[in-house]
């Protein structure tokens, strides 16, 4: 008897099947990574993770025994960009998330998380967030770029795309001008720097969340370089002391039942991987967000 390994099956997220029909949750890759400040390389992130994520495709969740093919989901492809042009880009993308009711997305730099909330908030208004990430990034621009992935959350904010007081930011330890967090203080957001996580419990981060962002609608933005270089060294920002993968798993295990309404994991730069350390626990990551939903 024979039958397809993990490593040959068709090159979607999960090797699920590509129309969106009837699926939960639809997930698209964004290749956008023009809007670094650093080093670039995140638009070849959405096929990396498809690829790393094929290892995930053979049983259950462990954790509750539940498996995100039967949500269903549907992997719907990746996103056209105006290729060198910011702005035109993120209205596009814009555009190409408002079709979807549950969209998870694969970047692609942080940028893209801009145009996401956009669409998200033009049907319901300012949601929560939970936020993973290195960086604040709530800067005004990016040397002196408006739309840059540093500043996706200071227009977020100011765009009321998100309720900063429903917002929480989760492994922050890059250098940061004072006033760039005394800003962010106080809009009221709750910033947790990677060093607290360190010296809490997985159990008590997620408790800390679920008291932020409450029983209304929330959406999730992981970017990758939240985990530790050791443990995501393909990223384009990265910064040592950060989150242990296993970590990052187990606070969003113990997300189950808050009102999350879509996810993107970005800065995924399979230029600067090393086996696929990066892209596998992108893809891990949005499997166990996935599984939050699915059936058993
Ligand atoms: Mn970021």
């Amino acid at each position: 008897m024979g039958g397809t390994p993990t490593f040959a099956i068709p090159h979607a997220f999960l090797g699920t099947r590509t129309d969106p029909k009837d699926a939960k949750v639809c997930i698209a890759g964004v290749p956008f990574d023009i809007a670094v400040t650093n080093r670039s390389g995140s638009r070849f992130g959405p096929h990396a993770i498809r690829h790393a994520s094929r290892m995930l495709v053979d049983g259950d969740n462990p954790a509750n025994w539940r498996d995100p093919l039967h949500l269903p989901i549907a992997d719907v492809g990746d996103f056209q960009i105006a290729l060198g042009k910011i702005e035109e880009s993120l209205d596009l993308i814009e555009k190409q998330a408002s079709a979807y009711d549950h969209l998870v997305t694969l970047g692609g730099d942080h940028t893209i998380a801009l145009p996401l909330l956009r669409a998200i908030a033009k049907k319901r208004g300012p949601v929560g967030l939970i936020h993973f990430d290195a960086h604040l990034d709530t800067w005004p621009d990016n040397f002196g770029t408006v739309f840059a992935h540093g500043s996706v959350f200071y227009h977020a904010i100011t765009e009321g795309l998100v309720d900063p007081k429903r917002m929480i930011q989760i492994g922050i330890r890059s250098p940061v001008q004072r006033e760039i967090w005394d800003w962010t203080k106080a809009q009221g957001v709750t910033i947790l720097d990677a060093e607290s996580v360190h010296t809490s419990t997985p159990a008590a981060i997620a408790q800390k969340i679920r008291d932020v962002v409450g029983s209304q609608p929330t959406y999730l933005s992981f970017d990758i370089d939240a985990l530790d270089p050791s443990q995501a060294p393909g990223t384009g920002t990265p910064e040592v002391g950060g989150l242990f993968t296993w970590q990052a798993m187990s606070i969003l295990k113990k997300l189950e039942g808050l009102n999350l309404i879509g996810m993107d994991l970005v800065e995924v730069c399979p230029p600067y991987d090393i086996a696929e350390i990066s892209a596998l626990a992108g893809a891990s990551l949005v499997w166990n967000y996935l599984t939050l939903f699915a059936k058993g």
